[in-house]
């Protein structure tokens, strides 16, 4: 069927124009002057027409960091599933997510890709792909990382935090980035120093400072800003790029825009929660309220958020993405009596379009900004471009039609991810996805939800097109 998406203006990460969108079977056939012969003659066709006027219309954003369906710890498994999770992204007009195959220690890379396959299989509402989380980094696993940028996970998260489970020192961190280098492999970084970090927790619990807050202050700013620092210096001498995930405090930016004045391919992606939660409003909050707000790195002072935001207009900060890891509330309660036994993560994938372009309403970022730091950069960065993140003849046809006259409030009763709360509960928001086509197919439409499970693909990626 040939789709013809009128009247709209249409978003790219260079700018915006007025034009149709002709879409025919999966893919975009055309991006033309409305008022041109192909327009009217497709106007006149058999076409089914989607009017656009008065919006705009955008690529489908992609998220490539999710953790859905996550074991955190036996009595924890992140609370949205395939299904769940990317019918929640869809709603938000998210149209590409890249979770993660997780390899713990003593694990085999093989073993936890299949596994992840087999979880993922038949229940997206939309396009997927995965990186390659590194808890064991050793000659095994070294050796297996060429056959896994072979077959599409072309991108590995490796972590300075976490000791005794994920952790890798930097002997092994330096190693995984040489040959993450030589294959064309994007090396990911969760950059904080876990070792004096795990010092400082021991420390507080002992001490019988048990609170939510602590999760903060047991990971200070500046032991994230350390390991970014570490994490560049290893990368440059790995000749290798390197992308920090989940960038939070104005300590770790500054790393990060150092390194890339030098000239090093540094990039780094912050995510919503860092824009606009805060370590004292959410975070220093007893009992409930606080574990709830409990995500690593932690929230940072609300004075943080322009930094940050400056940082996504600049380009020191390339991506936003969510790290959706949701967890329940009798999930996040187990930290009760010991924040460290509560796991880490928030929910945002839905709402990452909507937060972000309240940073257009607010005059932080342009409208091609927004496109650019929600779909166009991370499909570039993680091999998936020009298929997704942009509109144009020959890309997949994920397409978001966006009105920014409604006003909506985002909260537990409305939203749909498999949450029993919501960080963002009352916060008001200008513009909601109207209409969303992932590969050609209606997923939403008018607001009406007609996606289903197993309509997504597995996404079988190139290597990054990197570009400082
Ligand atoms: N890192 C992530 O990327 N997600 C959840 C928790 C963590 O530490
Ligand atoms: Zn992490
Ligand atoms: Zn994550």
């Amino acid at each position: 069927m040939s789709i013809v998406i009128q009247g709209g203006q249409v978003i790219s990460s260079s700018g915006a124009t007025f034009a149709d969108v002709i879409v025919e079977g999966e893919t975009i056939v055309a991006v033309v002057d409305p008022s041109s012969d192909l327009a009217r003659a497709v106007g006149a066709s058999s076409a089914k027409v989607i009017d656009a006027a008065g919006c705009f219309v955008v690529p489908g954003g992609v998220d490539v960091h999710t953790h859905l369906q996550l074991p955190m710890s036996p009595e924890a498994t992140s609370s949205d599933s395939f299904a769940s999770g990317t019918a929640a992204a869809a709603w938000g007009g998210t149209t590409t997510v890249i979770d993660f195959a997780g390899q713990l220690l003593g694990s085999n890379v093989r073993d936890v890709i299949e596994e992840r396959h087999r979880e993922a299989a038949g229940q997206c509402a939309i396009d997927y792909g995965f990186h390659l989380s590194m808890g064991d980094i050793n000659e095994q696993s070294l050796q297996e990382m060429a056959a896994v940028v072979q077959e599409g996970i072309t991108s590995f998260k490796f972590f300075m935090a976490y000791p005794g489970a994920y952790y890798s020192d930097d002997g092994q961190l330096l190693r995984a980035m040489q040959r993450a280098g030589e294959l064309g492999g994007l090396s990911m970084m969760h950059a904080e120093n876990g070792i004096a970090i795990d010092v400082l927790r021991d420390q507080a619990v002992k001490r019988g400072d048990i609170e939510p807050i602590w999760h903060g202050r047991t990971r200070p700013a500046r032991l994230e800003g350390e390991a970014v620092h570490r994490a560049s210096a290893l990368a440059e001498v790995a000749n290798a790029p390197l992308y920090i995930v989940h960038l939070s405090s104005v300590e770790a930016l500054e790393q990060v825009a150092w390194a890339r004045d030098a000239g090093q391919n540094v990039f780094a992606e912050t995510c919503p929660q860092y824009l606009y939660l805060s370590i004292e409003e959410h975070l220093d909050q007893p009992g409930r309220e606080g574990l709830r707000h409990i995500c690593s790195p932690p929230l940072r002072p609300a004075s943080t958020h322009d930094h940050l935001w400056k940082g996504l207009r600049v380009n020191d900060l390339a991506v936003v993405s969510t790290d959706h890891c949701p967890f329940c509330d009798a999930e996040k309660r187990l930290g009760i009596d010991d924040f460290r036994a509560t796991p880490n993560g928030l929910g945002s994938l839905e709402h990452r379009m909507d937060l972000i372009y309240q940073g257009v309403v607010a005059g932080e970022l342009s409208l091609a900004r927004w496109v650019d730091t929600c779909a166009t950069t991370p499909a570039r960065l993680f091999g998936l471009y020009p298929k997704k993140g942009v509109l144009a003849p020959g890309s997949d046809a994920d397409v978001v039609i966006y009105d920014p006259d409604v006003r909506h409030t985002l909260g537990a009763s409305s939203h749909h991810m498999n949450i029993d709360f919501s960080v963002w509960e009352g916060m008001e928001i200008r513009g909601q996805v109207r209409t969303v086509l992932s590969r050609g197919s209606l997923v939403l439409e008018e607001r009406n939800y007609i996606g289903r499970s197993g309509h997504g693909q597995f996404l079988s990626r190139s290597l990054s097109d990197v570009l400082i």
